[in-house]
Order: C-alpha cells, then sequence, then structure tokens
C-alpha cells in the first residue's frame, strides 16, 4: 500500500473515532499511526482537526449534546498527547523566536491552542503555553520574563474575544507594545478584528500561525 494509501486509512479512522464518542478510541489511532511510521501532523491536520470541525457544526445544529463534544474533544486530544512526540522535527536548528501562547480569559478551549503551539515548538520556536483561561496581564508578565519576541492569543468565543484587545492595551501599559509582537487566533477571529484591535498577525489555521510568526520574529 501506498503512503498516501496509509494517510487516508489512518484519515478516515480518526475521522471515526472522534465521530464514535466512544473513550479511548483515538489512542487507538494514535498507536495505529506511530506502528504505520507516517508523519503524525498529516492525521492531526487531515484527518482529526476537519473530524473536530464536523463537530462543532453538529453541535450548533443540535444534532449532538455537550457530553458527546466533551468525548468527542478527549479523543482528539488524548490522541495529540500521544502523537506529539513522534513529530519530526523543523529543520532548523537555529532558534526562530519566543513565543508565549495561551487562551484568553474565561475561555477554556485549547485543542487549537495546543496545536499551535505544537506546531511553532516543531518550527524551531521556543515555546511557553500558559495554558487555558489565562488573564491578559498574565501574558504580558510571562512575555517579559522570558524576553518573548511575540504574544500568541487563542480565542473560540465571541464572549472571549476581547481578552486580546486587553492584552494589546496591557503591553501598551507596560511600555513594551513596540517590542512585543502579537498575533490572534481562534475560530470567531478573522483578519478584520485583527485589525480593528490592532494586532501584528491573524492567522487562520496552524500552519498560517507558523508562517506569521516566521514573518513577525524576522
Ligand atoms: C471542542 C469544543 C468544546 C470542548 C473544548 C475542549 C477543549 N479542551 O478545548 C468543551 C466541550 C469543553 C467545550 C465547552 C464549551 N463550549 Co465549545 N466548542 C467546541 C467545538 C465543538 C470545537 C472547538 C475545537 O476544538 N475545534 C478544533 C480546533 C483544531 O480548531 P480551532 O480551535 O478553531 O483551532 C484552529 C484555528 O482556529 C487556529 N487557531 C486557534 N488558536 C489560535 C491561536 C493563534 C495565535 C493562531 C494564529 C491560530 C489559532 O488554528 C487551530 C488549528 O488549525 C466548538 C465549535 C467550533 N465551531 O469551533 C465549540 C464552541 C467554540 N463552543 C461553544 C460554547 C458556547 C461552549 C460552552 C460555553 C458550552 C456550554 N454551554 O457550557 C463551553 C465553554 C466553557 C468556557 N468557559 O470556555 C461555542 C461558542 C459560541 C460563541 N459564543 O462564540 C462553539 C462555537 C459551539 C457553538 N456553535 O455554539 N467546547
Amino acid at each position: 500500500m501506498s503512503e498516501e494509501e496509509v494517510v487516508r486509512q489512518l484519515c478516515q479512522l480518526a475521522r471515526e473515532a472522534v465521530l464514535s464518542f466512544e473513550d479511548d478510541e483515538g489512542l487507538r489511532v494514535a498507536e495505529k499511526t506511530i506502528a504505520a511510521g507516517v508523519n503524525p501532523l498529516r492525521i492531526i491536520n487531515e484527518g482529526f482537526t476537519p473530524a473536530m470541525i464536523e463537530i462543532g457544526e453538529l453541535f450548533s445544529q443540535e444534532e449532538i449534546s455537550l457530553p458527546q463534544v466533551i468525548v468527542a474533544a478527549e479523543n482528539m486530544l488524548a490522541a495529540v498527547k500521544i502523537l506529539e512526540p513522534h513529530i519530526p522535527a523543523g529543520s532548523s536548528e537555529e532558534k526562530a523566536g519566543v513565543v508565549v501562547i495561551g487562551t484568553c480569559a474565561g475561555d477554556i478551549h485549547d485543542i487549537g491552542k495546543g496545536i499551535v503551539a505544537t506546531m511553532l515548538r516543531i518550527s524551531g520556536f521556543e515555546v511557553y503555553d500558559l495554558g487555558r483561561d489565562v488573564p491578559p496581564a498574565k501574558f504580558v508578565e510571562k512575555a517579559r520574563e522570558v524576553n518573548a519576541n511575540i504574544i500568541a492569543s487563542s480565542t473560540l468565543m465571541t464572549t472571549t474575544m476581547m481578552g486580546q484587545k486587553a492584552i494589546e492595551e496591557e503591553l501598551r501599559k507596560a511600555g513594551l507594545r513596540q517590542k512585543i509582537k502579537t498575533m490572534v487566533g481562534g475560530a470567531p477571529v478573522n483578519q478584520n478584528w485583527a485589525n480593528k484591535i490592532g494586532t501584528d498577525a491573524y492567522g487562520e489555521n496552524a500552519s498560517e500561525a507558523v508562517q506569521k510568526a516566521k514573518e513577525l520574529a524576522e
């Protein structure tokens, strides 16, 4: 079987795992991915991620309930955790820059943020992941402490988007706005929002996040 065919089958299994709403299904796909020796990033990006987007659509249409979303998310998170150490590192030996990343205050969605952090790490960035529900001042405090080039924030809810604007304000208050670049992302975020609040970059997905971070760190 060709590698493309193996990837296609594993992506199909990843989708089935997320949509099965059964515990541990994601783990099984992760183990199969490692055994097959394909790049786990492809299964995360082309299998698990579109499946989670499908989950979001089903939830919006009230076809599935919150406990089902939780099981689906746990399946993906468990798989990503196992796959992460098996992702081949980027070719650059040089440190690309220092990034402080987190999900904004009031928001506990962290799957996408975790993927972005992983992609940045394997692309040569030193990444400090503050987790979720992070107050704006905490981003700035950490960035100062580790001498970061970039603060990257994620938000999945319209109600928590203001956290990204608050980071801009905190940076200005600290007199660091010129020194530290900002990058925003998350499902409700777009380029218009980024322009409106005055961030330096917006990324639609994890690969765009890496590309933009590299531009900012230059
Ligand atoms: C999974 C999920 C959950 C899980 C989260 C588990 C976890 N550990 O993250 C659970 C079940 C816990 C959950 C809880 C809730 N959820 Co929810 N959830 C989702 C769902 C279905 C998928 C999100 C996801 O993981 N997507 C997959 C990842 C890979 O994609 P992503 O996050 O978009 O990330 C990608 C890009 O956006 C980008 N990106 C992300 N971050 C960043 C950062 C930077 C810097 C850059 C450049 C790029 C970038 O790159 C990523 C990779 O490609 C969304 C639906 C949706 N349409 O998004 C709803 C959704 C976000 N949830 C929603 C809601 C309302 C809630 C709850 C309030 C529900 C409730 N009634 O209790 C709570 C929130 C509690 C809180 N305080 O945060 C709403 C938000 C509505 C709104 N106001 O905007 C949504 C949109 C569902 C809906 N249609 O109603 N949820």
